[in-house]
């Protein structure tokens, strides 16, 4: 397969004004009818040109040029699309008719048209509308649609306002792949909002009969972001109508089609007793991002798929913001960076690094990745520092005002802050053109009053960064006494060089330097601080974020030492985690973060850092035996703090009751290492809420006592589909790792584990590919299993194998006898004759 470059962007031939869309809906045989008015493209100044249009798995029924029939040798069909001569197009332009047939139930990709639990549905983003029809299927070209749907089902939806029954009109330009439709026999739950300037929109959310009372939150999460958008963007909604469908089936979390938001149910439907507080928020979160796709993605897209960042990273961006609104900033910075330390580090540190603007491509569907996304976000926190929180507003402003209606460049995005700010931003820009994660070293010279502090990047670990060129990097930075004050104010220190020296006067004595606050920009800080420095932070940074930030040092280093068969007393960190659990002045939600260890993955990773080669068992060992200390030297508060979090009245998902359950589950977690599952026991049998009960559920198991509740579990939650994916997850991801392997067999033989619902599969096969200790047990059948099952995957959906063989991307971190059995696995899959050009970019990759 050919690889896609960006400098070779060519605008198209000719562009498009309109289209018209007949679906003659069929379970296996749908008809659809388009006709596209093209014009010319009178930027290209070249031509004639052939009409080159994209087109996947349709069959050709018909096809005209301005009312005349083309006969089957004027139309050159292939695997990729098809051309018509240049002779037989009026280069000025002219209307384009035909007919194609597809079968939606044909479609185990899920990308065009397809067909879950007997209902159609659409994913066209990235080039799914060239399975629906021929097309020029790239986001450059806008054009208004008006779809006509004939079919059964008394749900026929597009995008746009609706005319009648089935038939729909966008008055706004739009890409491709932003196209939906959706039939079936759904329920909806309505509700309505006004915007700012008056304009009444419905709301609708359709589901599946018997789920309508599960849209509440996400209805609410919708009217809280639009109010949000308004307010912090000046953004308001643009068409009468905005709706929410749920689908069993679909390979991502949700898509943002104008006006008809498509989503993975896992992401809208939640009552107390089916979701988790995780669940909640992940809804609000993902609400509120493809909502606020409306303006930032929508309304100005993307010129080609290289500038996918301009739409996610932004999105991404404003997403984060509107959650911390919502509930906690300090606690959402902590997450964010969890995700991004979990998903991208990792992924720019393996051979899967790409800057967050890709400058080429085999297949796009595998750049929807953690640095486009995360990392894409982050950079955009950059922007925002570095110009000041009033010119990232007018920069913003000034973005909506010039490019609406197009589809823009990372180039056009800087260029609004350029003229706003006056500040030239070419060095800046090299965050979206360089990849890996910058290495920031520290080193600090304190004589007579006079404190230096010199701060260097440098490529990392990976050697990603070897003659890169030096980026704009904000370390927000902050003093303190030996007393915990704070002598100097909080400072943002600009390094955009190699090395910079910051002096600063008049001090009394050396300072403890608390860097990278509020983590202002997505690197490595290399400071190597003593036990009782990173101690004192913990103890007295006033920055929430450095301060949890200093906890984790301490553990990891704990934890690296322990993975490496030394004997070390933790006694002093869990008496100073004792002090934070229990100081009821603190965030609970704070205080559950604090008591949670660092996961496997990132132990694995800081013992990367320290030249250490990690080993899975070790590690989770370790990671056990640390608890069990913090345990015991909170033995005698734990109980207390179990009750006192107690939440009581109804269930509320809110951020308040959430940090409460977190910290009292946090305290479970480890009361459960010293009373023999007593209270989780207890908390299982009596929990009225799923985020209860789940967490119990994951304690009982991973101590290997969870049989009873493992049988109870799947009787009260069979008919539920998206419990059953927890129950097939918890038992993938905690059970034992000496047992794991035999029990997600045996649960890939079970009659619920439907392999072919991405939702299922994620959960057992992802599920056990992200616990460690049990993918990478020494004998290398965790891998064995894993790629088993890709294999068989790859077959029906490439999109889904592709991301999951993304599980491989950290195997050189291991031994080179785990690195063998693992790359015996990845020839296997990329050996398989039918191997799709997603598995096997990614494959290719991770091999090179
Ligand atoms: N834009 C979609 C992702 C599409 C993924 C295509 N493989 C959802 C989102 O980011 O909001
Ligand atoms: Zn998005």
């Amino acid at each position: 397969p050919p690889t896609i470059r960006l400098v070779d962007y060519q605008q198209p031939a000719f562009w498009i004004e309109k289209v018209n869309l007949k679906f003659a809906l069929h379970p296996t045989a749908t008809k659809v009818t388009s006709e596209i008015t093209f014009h010319a493209n009178a930027d290209r100044g070249d031509g004639p040109h052939d009409l080159r249009l994209d087109g996947r798995d349709l069959k050709l029924i018909h096809a005209s040029i301005d009312g005349r029939d083309l006969a089957d040798d004027e139309v050159l069909c292939d695997a990729e699309g098809l051309s018509v001569p240049a002779d037989l197009v009026p280069q000025e332009g002219f209307t384009w008719r035909c007919t194609v047939e597809i079968n939606p139930e044909g479609n185990t990709a899920l990308e065009g048209l397809y067909m879950s639990n007997g209902m159609y549905c659409t994913q066209c983003e990235a080039q799914g509308f060239r399975k629906i029809t021929y097309y020029l299927d790239r986001p450059d070209v806008m054009a208004r649609f008006n779809v006509k749907i004939e079919g059964e089902a008394p749900v026929l939806l597009s995008n746009g306002n609706k005319i009648n029954h089935g038939s729909w009109q966008d008055p706004w330009p739009k890409p491709a792949y932003l196209f939906a439709l959706v039939a079936g026999e759904l329920e909806v739950v309505e509700d309505q909002f006004t915007t700012r300037s008056g304009r009444d929109v419905v709301l609708q959310i359709f589901v599946r009969k018997g789920d309508e009372d599960k849209c509440d939150y996400a209805m609410d999460a919708l009217k809280r972001s639009m109010r949000w958008d308004e307010e912090h963007y000046g953004r308001e909604y643009d068409l009468d109508l905005f709706m929410i469908v749920a689908v069993d089936d679909f390979n991502m979390g949700a898509m943002e089609n104008k006006g008809l938001n498509i989503f993975n149910s896992r992401l809208v439907l939640a009552t107390p007793e089916t979701a988790t507080d995780a669940n909640y928020k992940a809804i609000e979160a993902v609400i509120a991002h493809e909502y606020f796709h409306n303006w930032t993605g929508n309304r100005i897209t993307c010129r080609d798929w290289f500038q996918l960042c301009l739409k996610e990273g932004l999105t991404v961006f404003r997403d984060q913001k509107f959650s911390g609104d919502m509930r906690s900033h300090s606690v959402q910075r902590i997450e964010d960076v969890l995700t991004l330390r979990a998903r991208q580090f990792p992924e720019d540190a393996g051979p899967l690094s790409h800057p967050v603007r890709p400058e080429e491509y085999i297949e796009i569907n595998n750049f929807y990745t953690a640095t486009v996304y995360e990392k894409g976000a982050e950079v955009i926190g950059m922007l925002k520092r570095l110009v000041g929180d009033e010119t990232y507003r007018a920069a913003c402003d000034l973005y909506f005002e010039r490019h609406d209606g197009q589809a823009c460049t990372i180039e056009d995005w800087i260029r609004v802050f350029e003229d706003v700010s006056g500040q030239d931003l070419t060095q800046f820009k090299l965050w979206y053109q360089q990849n890996g994660t910058p290495v920031v070293s520290v080193d600090e010279d304190f004589s007579q009053g006079t404190y230096r502090l010199t701060l260097r990047q440098d490529a990392d670990a990976s050697g990603h960064r070897i003659d890169k060129a030096a980026q704009v990097i904000p370390v927000m930075t902050g003093f303190l006494d030996t007393d915990g004050s704070e002598p100097l104010p909080e400072q943002c220190l600009i390094l955009d060089a190699a090395e910079k020296t910051f002096v600063f006067e008049g001090l009394t004595a050396k300072p403890v330097v608390s860097l990278l606050r509020g983590f202002s920009a997505p690197v490595i800080l290399d400071h190597t601080m003593d036990s009782d420095q990173r101690m004192f932070l913990f103890k007295h940074d006033s920055d929430t974020f450095n301060k949890w930030e200093a906890g984790r040092g301490i553990a990891l280093d704990l934890l690296c030492d322990m993975a490496r068969g030394q004997l070390v007393k933790g006694a002093n960190f869990a008496d100073a985690l004792r002090t934070i659990a229990l100081d009821g002045a603190l965030d609970p939600n704070f205080r559950a973060l604090m008591l949670t260890l660092p996961s496997e993955d990132a132990i694995a990773v800081h013992m990367g850092h320290l030249g250490a080669v990690p080993d899975p068992e070790a590690i989770h060992r370790a990671r056990h035996d640390l608890k069990k200390t913090i345990a015991k030297q909170l033995a005698s508060d734990l109980p207390e703090l179990f009750a006192a979090m107690r939440v009581r009245g109804p269930y509320s998902p809110d951020a308040d009751a959430a940090g409460r359950r977190a910290l009292r589950l946090a305290a479970l977690g480890l009361l459960s290492l010293l009373d023999d599952c007593a209270a989780a026991q207890d908390l299982y049998w009596g929990a009225d809420n799923m985020t209860e009960q789940f967490a119990a559920l994951s304690i009982l198991i991973s101590a290997g006592k969870g049989a009873d509740a493992i049988d109870a579990f799947y009787k009260q939650w069979k008919d539920e589909g998206l419990v059953l994916d927890k129950w097939f997850a918890i038992q993938a991801g905690t059970t034992p790792p000496e047992a794991a392997l035999d029990v997600v067999r045996a649960l890939g033989e079970h009659g619920d584990f439907n392999w072919k619902n991405p939702n299922r599969f994620r959960s057992l096969i992802g599920g056990f590919a992200t616990a460690p200790a049990s993918f990478h047990r020494a004998d290398g059948r965790g891998y064995e299993f894993v790629a088993d099952w890709l294999i068989k995957l790859d077959a029906l959906n490439p999109q889904t194998t592709a991301r999951m063989c993304g599980v491989f991307g950290t195997w050189k971190r291991y031994d080179k006898k785990r690195q063998t059995l693992i790359s015996t696995q990845l020839r296997r899959i990329q050996k398989t004759p039918t191997l799709s050009k997603d598995t096997g970019e990614i494959i290719g990759k991770l091999l090179a």
